[in-house]
């Protein structure tokens, strides 16, 4: 016998003793890949690893959304308040053309005998919109002439950007933020009316006939410095 025979006889038992075994899977990937080189499919079709997500990566996926809205949300609010101001500023502007629109047309202010503030600090503004509006209390738009129109509040119970109307609000016309909007009105007719800040917001008596602000998002206004404290967040029609 030589090796010849030697060698091939032990190769046939081995493929004997092979063939009697069941297959082995993780033998056959290591063969198939020695063959055939990398191959990332074959080994991903037989990785262990179940499919979905770890706890580990979920949470690390949670705290970066929770991540992300504490970055947007004050960005957010900041938008939306600034959007609150154009409003209020826009709704100054219209407040204090309708005011001159009834001068124009009755050639005078509408109730004022001496220069009167509606509004916080002083009387109920729906007096001066029920005129404006020519709702059916006005008592001094005989030609019932409507020289602004606001929507109605969405929420009566909590009044904002609009004319409240519960029974506590009604004919009332409110900010963005929910305070009512102040007006003073020259009805002295000298031009000249006080202004409600002592500074920063233009001279302590201003050469206008009719003025309006909003208290702003904190809902209090100031006698003072226009760009201090309460006063700050202020929105005024005159500047
Ligand atoms: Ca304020």
């Amino acid at each position: 016998m030589d090796v010849t025979t030697v060698a091939a006889g032990r190769v046939a038992s081995i493929v004997r003793l092979r063939l009697t075994q069941p297959p082995l899977h993780l033998n056959e990937t290591i063969v198939q890949t020695s063959l055939t080189g990398h191959n990332p499919s074959a080994m991903q079709r037989n990785s262990r690893r179940p499919a979905g997500f770890t706890l580990i990566e979920l949470l690390v996926v949670i705290a970066i959304i929770a991540i992300l809205i504490g970055l947007l949300f004050p960005a957010f609010q900041a938008v939306q308040n600034q959007a609150r101001r154009t409003q209020a500023k826009n709704d100054l502007t219209q407040i204090v053309t309708a005011v001159n629109a009834y001068y124009t047309e009755y050639g005078k202010y509408p109730l004022v005998a001496a220069d009167t503030i509606y509004g916080p600090g002083g009387n109920s503004n729906a007096l001066l919109f029920n005129e404006l509006r020519a709702t059916a209390a006005a008592t001094q738009n005989p030609r019932k002439i409507v020289f602004i129109n606001p929507p109605d509040v969405k929420d009566p119970a909590n009044p904002r950007s609009g004319i409240g109307t519960a029974a506590a609000t009604i004919g009332q016309y409110f900010d963005p933020w929910g305070t009512a909007y102040a007006i003073e009105i020259d009805g002295g007719y000298d031009n000249a009316i006080a202004n409600p800040y002592s500074s920063n917001a233009g001279s302590t008596t201003l050469q206008i006939g009719v003025i309006a602000w909003s208290l702003g998002k904190d809902q209090a206004g100031g006698s003072g410095n226009k760009k201090a404290g309460t006063a700050d967040d202020d929105v005024i029609s005159w500047q």
